[in-house]
């Protein structure tokens, strides 16, 4: 398996506006759009811009911001769908659950006695 950064990737193709996402937060270093195969109402996705495959390869600078970000963004779709609390995660590479190869990091609202969708 090559873990080299591929940048036809779907978030790559995002990123250079070639296929849509409902966009939520823009910068010049982050992007954070919705998913679209929400396991929560409001699940949203924040990458970065530069092409990482995941965490283990990204610049730690790049990180530092990117949990800024996810923060901030988390805080804001926790409010704007009323959740209760809100589930954040991260995977790397087929075995560790990854299924698109540009780093990203999932914010989930939760709601009390609400199961994820999958
Ligand atoms: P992961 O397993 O962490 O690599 O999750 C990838 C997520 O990306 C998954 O929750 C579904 C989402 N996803 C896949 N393709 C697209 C797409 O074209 N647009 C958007 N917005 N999300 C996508």
């Amino acid at each position: 398996m090559s873990t080299a950064y591929d940048p036809d990737n779907i978030f790559a193709k995002i990123l250079r506006g070639e296929i849509p996402a409902h966009k939520v937060y823009e910068d010049d270093d982050t992007l954070a759009f919705m998913d679209v195969m929400p396991q929560a109402e409001g699940h949203t996705l924040v990458i970065p811009k530069t092409p990482s495959r995941g965490l283990l390869d990204a610049d730690p600078a790049v990180l530092a911001r990117l949990i800024a970000v996810a923060q901030r963004v988390g805080r804001a779709v926790k409010t704007a769908f009323e959740a209760d609390g809100l589930t954040v995660f991260q995977y790397n590479e087929p075995a560790g659950g990854q299924t698109v190869f540009h780093l990203h990091v999932h914010l989930v609202p939760r709601r009390e006695g609400v199961s994820l969708t999958r």
